[in-house]
């Protein structure tokens, strides 16, 4: 059975990325997964982040609404149609027009076949190149960074073309092992490639569904003796679809117990909108949404 991954909607988030899931993991039900960023910007700068996320990385806007009785704005983006895409979700909430990215936060990746060539057009139009093109410290891949207009940082990495260049969520961790078990036993992910760069003082954990080349992974960062981050009020969470929250939630709640973390929504339709959602905090405190698949779709064909 094909499977596949769809974006969940939530008024607190702003940046959602889905993913393929991979066809092998029949335990687990899951449909796919996506990463938001809570919004940050006044409406005009959601217009200037939709500018700068389409001019400048080639994502397509994928969906625009308005909910003025929430009073929030959502855009979607990404590089290919949410049914089958990681996208990211924007939100602008009226009137606020600052947000603290903390710094648990790492980074959102975008694969291209030519990093300074990327790098060199996003300077001419304005952009804000953190770190110059060139070999990853203490590795060989090429990688940049850039900031968007609200200070999110974009890792650019260079790599052949790929069906999902939307390719990274980056979160830094606290305790490595701990949330690779976390993301093991409550979301089903596996570890698709781990990397400890001993000069750097820090050991990354690829996380997700298939190989790093053909889908969205979770990087899960750990830097040697730093437990604790800020995590700010910008960025929200990750969304992964599910056949089913009600036993979703159940691995999840006893994968809580086991390991810490904790669920933040008992399994259940939102009111009004009668998407089935449970939603649950890893061991530090980072969120995940598991959004019933087939509610999401039906919510796709209303818009
Ligand atoms: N201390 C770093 C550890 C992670 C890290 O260094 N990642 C690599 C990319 S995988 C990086 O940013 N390297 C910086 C460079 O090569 O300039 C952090 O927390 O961001």
């Amino acid at each position: 059975m094909k499977r596949q991954l769809y974006p969940h909607i939530d008024q607190f988030s702003s940046l959602y990325i889905l993913q393929r899931l991979n066809e092998q993991l029949e335990a687990f039900p899951y449909h796919f997964y996506s990463t938001p960023l809570l919004s940050h910007s006044p409406k005009i700068a959601l217009k200037r982040t939709i500018k700068f996320y389409t001019e400048c990385f080639g994502m397509k806007l994928l969906r625009q609404r308005d909910i003025p009785e929430e009073k929030y704005s959502n855009a979607f983006l990404g590089f290919g149609p949410e049914e089958s895409s990681f996208v990211v979700e924007l939100t602008y909430n009226y009137g606020v027009d600052k947000y603290d990215i903390g710094t648990g936060f790492g980074h959102f990746a975008i694969a291209t076949t030519d990093v300074y060539k990327m790098v060199e057009d996003i300077r001419a139009k304005g952009g804000n190149i953190t770190r110059e093109p060139g070999p990853v410290k203490g590795g060989t891949g090429v990688i940049a960074f850039v900031k968007d207009p609200d200070g999110y940082t974009f890792e650019l990495i260079q790599r052949p073309p790929t069906p999902e260049p939307l390719c990274q969520v980056m979160l830094r961790v606290g305790d490595l092992e701990r949330s690779i078990k976390f993301y093991e036993k409550a979301l089903g992910m596996k570890v698709v490639k781990k990397t400890d760069r001993r000069e750097q003082k820090y050991t990354i954990a690829m996380m997700g569904y298939a190989e790093e080349k053909e889908t969205t992974v979770l990087e899960l960062t750990y830097n040697y003796g730093v437990t604790e981050y800020t995590k700010g009020n910008a960025y929200a969470q990750v969304a992964i679809s599910t056949d089913d929250v009600y036993k979703s939630g159940e691995v999840v709640n006893l994968v809580t117990q086991e390991l810490g973390g904790k669920v933040t929504r008992q399994p259940g339709p939102i009111p009004g909108l009668n998407t089935k959602i449970t939603a649950f905090l890893d061991p530090d405190g980072w969120k995940t949404v598991l959004v019933d698949n087939q509610d999401f779709l039906k919510e796709l064909e209303k818009e």
